[in-house]
């Protein structure tokens, strides 16, 4: 007996040694907003981290690309099941926006332009697991998905990677964000398969 189901229309969904549990793969990219597509100028653009004490760090965009570049080729799994291997990036890893961020913060809520907001512990946004990108697959990042820059935090379900991302808010509690309040896991980890709360 087969271990995996075919689509209700008897398509067969492929998986992988890379696929999490219950993921299957797709090669297009879905896009999923729980909202309109913010239009967010670039000269306009300002990305900014507030510690626990109230201190801010900014930075424009013209300083966000004056910034040593990373290349993230990662997979990436969405909690509505589908899973893209292989995906490629560039950005600033968080560690290099966090360099001179004074904080004993243990938690991070990150919002974004058009409101949306998620919720993730620091240490997950640190070690090379997290980047601000702008593009994707050598190419600017499309509006649609998120651009001109959003969060890329793969090790997580993909709702934690906020498109049109704005600031990052350090916390030292955990506070819910738009999908963790509407009954969704606070951590999301896909390898334990962390879709809603309790799992
Ligand atoms: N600002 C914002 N970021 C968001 C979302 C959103 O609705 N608004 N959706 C999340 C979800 S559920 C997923 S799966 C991914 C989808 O990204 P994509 O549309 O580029 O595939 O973005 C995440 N980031
Ligand atoms: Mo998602």
């Amino acid at each position: 007996m087969s271990t995996f189901s075919p689509g209700f229309q008897g398509r067969p969904r492929s998986t992988s040694d890379r696929t999490p549990p219950g993921q299957y793969l797709v090669d297009d990219w879905p896009v999923l907003s729980a909202g309109p597509t913010p239009k967010v100028d670039l000269d306009r653009w300002q990305f900014t981290i507030t510690n626990e004490t109230g201190r801010s760090y900014s930075w424009s965009w013209p300083q966000l690309m004056s910034l040593p570049q990373s290349r993230p080729h990662v997979d990436i799994h969405c909690v509505t099941r589908w899973s893209k291997l292989d995906t490629d990036w560039q950005g600033v890893s968080l560690d290099e926006l966090f360099e001179n961020v004074e904080t004993q913060a243990e938690y991070a809520l990150v919002s974004s332009y058009g409101g949306y907001t998620t919720n993730l512990p620091l240490e997950d946004l640190l070690d090379g697991q997290a980047w601000i990108v702008h593009t994707f697959g050598g190419q600017d990042l499309t509006p649609e998905h998120g651009g001109p820059a959003r969060l890329l935090v793969p090790h997580l379900y993909f709702w934690k990677s906020a498109k049109w991302v704005k600031s990052i808010r350090l916390l030292d509690f955990d506070e819910p964000g738009f999908w963790e309040a509407a009954g969704y896991h606070s951590y999301g980890d896909p390898w334990r398969e962390q879709r809603y709360q309790g799992d």
